[in-house]
């Protein structure tokens, strides 16, 4: 390890990896499984640009045995995955499907024989297309429902697990999926899409307290936001009003309610008309005590002022220079930059990297090995800016990879590899990639050499 280079992590750091239902699982219509908003998305013709579907995806399904094997042999401590509602509750509501619950049971079982810690996610977007079909998000029903379906499932697990995830992202789920029409359920309706934002706010409230009602063993709740720096194209004040407008609807619109039982002032005044009308006691009931932050980092955003955009008079711009992955540009300064604003303005007790990673266009080499050493730069850079906050006593406690395996990628489909393992999807055959192996290493020394990424040859 190169002198001075080495970044140890605090004692008991909880290094892990992260999937979701959809995305692996397969088995899409066995053991008794409803349709969710993904299966009609997916099947619908247009939608995924390589045409596929989560049909079978990584089947992990019927493989997950084999894919904690391998978590163990990373050295995982932990693994985060995501419950499919419409397996364990086929309509959403009324009639548990015993199968469904049971194979949770079962991973749950697997995962803790090898002393990897359950990190489940309640909603990773696979609504049941049932309850979609009597409204969805947009249904304020939806949010008892979502806390029924929540005390089923703590019900169940809570004698082993003890860490819960409410929501992945409520922001893509709901502006992608609600305003931009480019995920499941695929509307273009503001009104829904703000309407949406606040069921899943006010759903993650009143989940926690069945969670917590329902738990055999004291549990520790969050709710995972999707969150990033927010930056002016250019120095000047319409683009610093722009980058503020963008900040308040992909990240103030999410944290304000969760630590501060309030939405943004600036965006109410700007979005009156379809701002959420909260009812009595909501606000409260949204911003129910944490366990824990889940920050999903990915990128920063770079604004510019566009009167011709609708509502916000804000568009994204590409800057020249800094590189690109194949979705977005790889900045990990902004993981620091997001960590330290985190916690000066909302002081969340705990914080988790729920999610971190890069699509790397992987394949086999000759020898069968998977050089992805981008993903390991890319993953040591942002190891490095999440420990710079850490030393600043910012109380970052854990980081889960996105992600373990090669998985189905929303509207990409299957063109996009994010994982530490390769996964061959015409055999099904998984093979560690160099940065799985690399990852290893990281566990086992609870820390990183920031000036290594692969061998000296290669340019990290
Ligand atoms: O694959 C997604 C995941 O489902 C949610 N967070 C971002 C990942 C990469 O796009």
């Amino acid at each position: 390890m190169g002198e001075g280079t080495f970044r140890r992590f605090p004692d008991g750091f909880v290094w892990g990896a992260a999937t979701a239902s959809y995305q692996i699982e397969g088995a899409w219509d066995e053991d008794g499984r409803g349709p969710s908003v993904w299966d009609t998305f997916a099947h619908t013709p247009g939608k995924i640009c390589d045409g596929s579907t989560g049909d079978v995806a990584a089947d992990h399904y019927h493989r997950y045995h084999e894919d904690v094997d391998i978590m163990a042999g990373i050295g995982l401590n932990a693994y985060r995955f995501s419950i499919a509602w419409p397996r364990v509750f086929p309509t959403g509501t009324d009639e548990v499907n015993e199968a469904g619950l049971a194979f949770y049971d079962r991973l749950v079982d697997a995962l803790l024989e090898k002393n990897i810690t359950p990190y489940p996610t309640l909603f990773h977007w696979d609504l049941p297309q049932a309850l979609q079909n009597s409204g969805g998000w947009a249904n304020r029903d939806i949010c008892s429902q979502f806390a029924d379906y929540a005390s089923t499932v703590a019900e169940r697990l809570s004698d082993r697990v003890s860490h819960w995830i409410t929501h992945n992202e409520p922001a893509v789920h709901s502006l992608l999926g609600h305003f931009m029409g480019i995920h499941a359920p695929g509307l273009t309706d503001p009104m829904a899409t703000f309407q949406t934002i606040h069921h899943l706010l006010l759903s993650h409230g009143l989940a926690a307290q069945a969670i917590r009602a329902a738990a055999k063993t004291l549990p520790e709740v969050g709710i995972t936001l999707s969150l990033a720096p927010v930056h002016p194209a250019e120095d000047r004040d319409a683009d610093r009003e722009a980058a503020q407008r963008f900040d308040g609807v992909f990240n103030r619109m999410f944290l304000d309610p969760v630590f501060k039982a309030r939405y943004p002032e600036d965006i109410g005044e700007l979005l009156e008309v379809i701002m959420p009308k909260p009812e009595p006691g909501d606000m409260e009931t949204i911003a129910t005590p944490l366990g824990f932050l889940g920050v999903n980092y990915y990128t920063r955003h770079v604004m510019k002022h566009d009167p011709d955009v609708f509502p916000l008079q804000a568009s994204e711009v590409r800057p020249e220079g800094p590189e690109y992955s194949g979705m977005w540009e790889i900045y990990p300064p902004g993981m620091y930059e997001l960590l330290m604003r985190l916690d000066a303005d909302y002081a969340p007790g705990k914080i988790l990297i729920t999610e971190n990673g890069i699509p790397v266009p992987d394949g086999k080499d000759f020898d069968g090995r998977v050089r992805d050493y981008r993903r390991i730069r890319y993953v040591r850079d942002n190891l490095e800016q999440t420990h710079r906050a850490i030393e600043e006593d910012v109380p970052v406690e854990g980081y889960f990879h996105w992600s373990m395996t090669d998985n189905f990628e929303w509207a990409f489909g299957y063109t996009m590899r994010f994982g530490m393992v390769y996964v061959d999807y015409a055999t099904q055959e998984r093979t560690v990639k160099e940065s799985g192996r690399w990852y290893a290493q990281v566990i086992r020394d609870n820390g990183l050499d920031a000036g290594v990424c692969g061998p000296p040859f290669f340019p990290c």
